[in-house]
């Protein structure tokens, strides 16, 4: 799946960033605590993190998922569709250079992270407030000779990114009910979280175990009668800023 992830730590001025959620301002001790908790998870799963220094000139920058897109030995560097945003790509850039081959959504291209989800060969893509068609387009164009199939996924379902409402567990996707209908996803094994519970489907497959956000047992209770591994983990303070688990780290 994945062996290594980058991580940013909140910065002191993450309350300013971009939220559309109505949860108050996040509390930067408790946020802290979660990220680690949240570090501490990927690591007693093998994964390697690096944790890379608060910029205060980004207050989303933590959620750096959105900041690339890497697949099949290439990474991707996304062009966040807000504008606020775009910067953060500069890092994520530099370090994946030493590693791997990198490409470049250009303008008019927009892509976040967020909105790809990567499952075997499959690529969705949502189109979002955040992602558009050449981005769409750019990413499709890079992947595809590389033996992935790419598929946009049209005015996602309720939350601000593709995965905060699909994401993959195993060979299956778990995913909210206003997602379930649709026909771009209709090829894969789904399971649909329970009403209510709409938030836990941003998770996080660990290959060992799955990250689920804690606070929705229904959701814990549906994958584990699945037969998957679950830890429960809270990251109430990152959701305040439509923040979940995926966008916490970017796996390669
Ligand atoms: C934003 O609006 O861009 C951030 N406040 C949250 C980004 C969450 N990213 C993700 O789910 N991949």
């Amino acid at each position: 799946m994945f062996s290594r992830a980058f991580l940013r730590t909140p910065g002191a001025n993450v309350h300013e960033g971009l939220t559309t959620a109505d949860l108050g301002p996040p509390d930067l001790g408790s946020m802290l605590r979660q990220h680690a908790a949240y570090r501490q998870a990927l690591e007693s799963s093998g994964i390697v993190t690096t944790l890379l220094d608060a910029d205060l000139r980004y207050p989303d920058g933590c959620f750096v998922e959105d900041t690339a897109v890497i697949a099949g030995g290439l990474a991707v560097i996304a062009r966040p569709g807000a504008p606020s945003r775009r910067g953060e790509i500069d890092d994520v850039a530099r370090l994946m250079a030493c590693r791997t081959e990198v490409a470049r959504i250009e303008d008019p291209g927009t892509l976040d992270g967020g909105d790809v989800l990567v499952t075997g060969h499959d690529v969705l893509v949502g189109r979002s407030s955040r992602t558009n068609a050449a981005g769409i387009e750019q990413l499709a164009a890079l992947l595809v000779p590389r033996g992935f199939r790419v598929r946009a996924v049209p005015g996602t379902g309720l939350g601000l990114h593709l995965k905060s409402d699909v994401t993959a567990v195993g060979d299956r996707l778990l995913l909210t009910r206003a997602c379930a209908g649709r026909s771009e996803l209709a090829d894969f094994a789904q399971i649909v979280v329970p009403d209510g519970e709409e938030y836990a489907a941003n998770c996080l497959d660990l290959g060992n175990r799955v990250l689920v956000a804690d606070g929705f047992p229904r959701t814990r209770e549906l994958l584990e009668r699945e037969g998957f591994e679950v830890q429960a983990l809270d990251v109430s303070e990152f959701r305040k800023l439509d923040g979940g688990l995926s966008c916490l780290s970017l796996r390669f």
